[in-house]
């Protein structure tokens, strides 16, 4: 396959485009509105992680980049996962902007939805529950719309764009009854087909990593939630309530043939232990296009990389 290759011509076009400059004047409404938002309530910011030796396996396959640097092998951060559960045990209520590298496979470029590096802000809360989450990050996004709605409204209807808010709280379909009703495609077709933002909880515990918790009630499925756009924008957001049991965490790296040196450092962690908590993180590009209304994501980064895509 001969990979397309960006041009200094184009990177200069796609500048010049108006709709870049309204989504970065949205991207920075949407950091600074969550951001107060979520330190009135009592969250602290922390810093990003940019490489470690332990980040998210992500259950799903990318091209893994990672350096050795004075013999230690670091791998460049796909998601703060395990650095929020730390911190999460000293800090209780937590979230960051965390710059993710995630090296997706050049057939992700026609989702529409993929940046090779992208940022989402990461949540994290000691003791809560899912539905705790939930609530926070549906009245968070009421909260982002209606306020994008009052600074930005001249700049949304340049795009010919209508941000509605929605009525909370939102539809919730169980993951197994979803893909019964609408197939393997079930998240595309149901965000196609909705006006308003919807949730898949109870997820498998194939199609999610370890550190996501089995219910207690319901064995194979994890306490976790997707929070998935309207108008066939699909994924926004995914959590969940967090394994602290060691010894389910070691059963079930093992179930994955996974391999305990893996996850090393964070697994010496968690033997003075962890105590339960609850996160997600929500992609701020995906949110700005979604905002937006774009096609693609590419027009919510000024230097988008495109899974497939030879970029500068
Ligand atoms: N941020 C997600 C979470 O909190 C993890 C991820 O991005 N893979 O569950």
């Amino acid at each position: 396959m001969v990979m397309e290759t960006d041009t200094v011509s184009e990177l200069i076009e796609h500048l010049s485009d108006k709709r870049l400059g309204v989504a970065l004047k949205i991207n920075g409404t949407v950091r600074s509105h969550m951001s107060e938002y979520l330190r009135t309530k009592g969250y602290l910011e922390i810093p990003p992680v940019i490489f470690s030796t332990v980040t998210d396996p992500l259950n799903h396959p990318v091209v893994d980049p990672s350096f050795d640097y004075d013999g230690v092998k670091y791998a460049l951060t796909k998601s703060m996962i395990f650095h929020k559960q730390m911190l999460v045990q000293k800090f209780e209520k937590i979230f960051t902007f965390s710059p993710n590298i995630r090296l997706e496979l050049p057939e992700k470029a026609s989702t529409g939805r993929h940046l090779l590096e992208f940022t989402q802000i990461d949540i994290e809360q000691q003791g809560a529950t899912r539905e705790q989450m939930m609530k926070l990050a549906e009245d968070m996004l009421v909260s982002l719309f209606k306020k994008v709605n009052q600074t930005h409204a001249a700049e949304l209807e340049s795009l010919g764009r209508t941000l509605s808010v929605p009525e909370t709280p939102f539809k919730k379909y169980k993951y197994l009854d979803a893909e019964k009703e609408y197939g393997p495609d079930f998240e595309n077709v149901l965000s196609k087909k909705s006006s308003s933002p919807f949730w898949i909880i109870d997820i498998p515990l194939d199609k999610r990593e370890f550190y996501d918790r089995e219910k207690a009630d319901e064995p194979g499925i994890l306490a976790d939630m997707d929070l998935v756009y309207p108008e066939g924008f699909c994924e926004a957001l995914s959590g969940g309530e967090r394994e602290y049991d060691m010894k389910k965490i070691l059963e079930r790296i093992a179930k994955k043939e996974q391999t305990e040196e893996q996850f090393k450092w964070f697994l010496e962690f968690a033997k003075y232990g962890l105590k339960p908590s609850c996160g997600f993180g929500i992609g701020i590009e995906r949110l700005v296009r979604f905002i937006c209304g774009f096609q693609r994501i590419e027009m919510a980064h000024p230097f988008p990389k495109v899974p497939g895509r030879r970029s500068i």
